[in-house]
């Protein structure tokens, strides 16, 4: 799980999208406070923290040298501030990953219509994230607005490659993960690891054309804002909040389809995350933990029917089995079966991927013995993690 954090000149308009002619005047958060976004990510247990170090305004949230549209023109910290810099200090502060989205889509940049020209600039602000920040953990190349445009992605490839080569790339030009392609944070089942494209953006059904050289290991990441369809912090919109119910049913979704999560968080105009939003990730996060802190039984399996015996007479309802994907996903059908007083009973008959993490829900059962059976695999099953749970409250 990360956390997505939209902050910007939109953070002092009342625009998801602002069309880049918007006073660098504007941009001065009052109370800014870096160490607040990585302490909330941190106890939300989020292991990365992504910054839009650009959105589609083209505003630079850091001291570019490629532009005068960035905090350098603004009166926040005297023109002499730099949000890229104090996340990227407050991550490493807190010990969690630091990650950039750079959108490609400028509506701000007048060279952005000479497509050789951009791609030389973007280039450069690619370069300087990628050089003067310490170690990026995800580059976020966001398709919206870039539907059916052709930007010079070997060229920008090759600078992650050069200066952050254990970055993982998203979605464009020669990814490592993939979009879900949606942004209600819901995954489909199965959502298999490799894929050879995945879709471009909101706004359009077409599909990336990844470079040759892309492997098709590509794990998917769901992106969704806590605050439904908006991505950045506006006044009076508390009520966008989703509800407990709706993250966890989120968390099911994603995480327990193998997926990564990425909730965002949107910083206010003073700077920092509004508690009201924080609380309700911790909220979740804090369900979670406690759902999932304890197992009842623990165990590991290989091959392709596996029995372990539960301590004792063992009532669960819950199932979290992960592959050892370092050998690949190599599960394509799978049955549980629990041995009660009755006999073998079966708790998923139709089990598909595994993955990285597959959590199964079903109806209480009291058993002695669980039993996997694989019905369908590339290759011998390698379970590195199979973990039972009883959960009471199941909302
Ligand atoms: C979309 C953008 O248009 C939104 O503003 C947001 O940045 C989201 C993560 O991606 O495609």
């Amino acid at each position: 799980m990360g956390m997505f954090c939209h902050f910007g000149m939109n953070t002092f308009t009342a625009n998801e999208w602002g069309k880049g002619d918007d006073s660098p005047e504007i941009f001065n958060p009052t109370d800014f406070d870096a160490r607040q976004w990585a302490d909330i990510a941190k106890k939300a247990g989020c292991k990365y923290l992504m910054l839009t170090a650009k959105h589609h305004d083209g505003f630079c949230l850091w001291q570019t040298e490629t532009t005068d549209y960035s905090v350098k023109s603004s009166p926040w910290r005297g023109g002499k501030g730099d949000v890229v810099r104090e996340c990227a200090e407050a991550c490493r502060e807190y010990g969690i990953k630091f990650g950039v989205y750079l959108s490609p889509w400028d509506r701000h940049e007048p060279c952005y219509n000479d497509p050789a020209l951009y791609d030389e600039y973007y280039s450069r602000q690619l370069t300087e994230l990628l050089t003067g920040y310490g170690d990026i953990y995800e580059v976020w190349f966001d398709g919206a607005g870039s539907e059916g445009r052709k930007y010079d992605w070997h060229k920008w490839l090759s600078i992650v490659h050069r200066y952050q080569p254990n970055a993982m790339v998203f979605n464009m030009g020669i990814p490592t993960i993939r979009w879900v392609g949606n942004e209600v944070g819901l995954a489909p089942y199965p959502c298999w690891n490799t894929a050879e494209a995945a879709r471009v953006s909101m706004f359009t059904d077409d599909m990336t054309t990844w470079l040759p050289e892309t492997s098709n290991w590509v794990p998917v990441e769901c992106d969704v804002p806590i605050r439904n369809q908006k991505w950045f912090w506006h006044a009076g919109e508390e009520d966008c909040i989703r509800p407990l119910e709706e993250l966890i049913r989120i968390y099911y979704h994603s995480i327990g389809h193998g997926a990564n999560l990425l909730i965002n968080l949107a910083p206010d105009n003073t700077g920092k995350i509004p508690q009201c939003d924080a609380d309700r990730l911790l909220e979740m996060t804090e369900k979670m933990k406690r759902r999932f802190c304890c197992p009842l039984f623990e165990g590991t399996g290989q091959g392709t029917s596996v029995t372990w015996d539960l301590p004792g007479e063992t009532r669960f309802n819950h199932l979290i089995l992960m592959e050892d994907i370092s050998q690949g996903e190599r599960v394509k059908g799978y049955q549980l079966k629990a041995l009660t007083h009755d006999g073998w009973k079966t708790i998923i008959g139709d089990g598909i991927a595994i993955g990285h993490k597959k959590i199964d829900r079903f109806d209480t059962v009291t058993a002695t013995k669980l039993l996997f059976e694989c019905t369908a695999c590339d290759a011998e099953p390698l379970l590195r993690s199979v973990r039972a749970y009883y959960v009471e409250d199941r909302s």
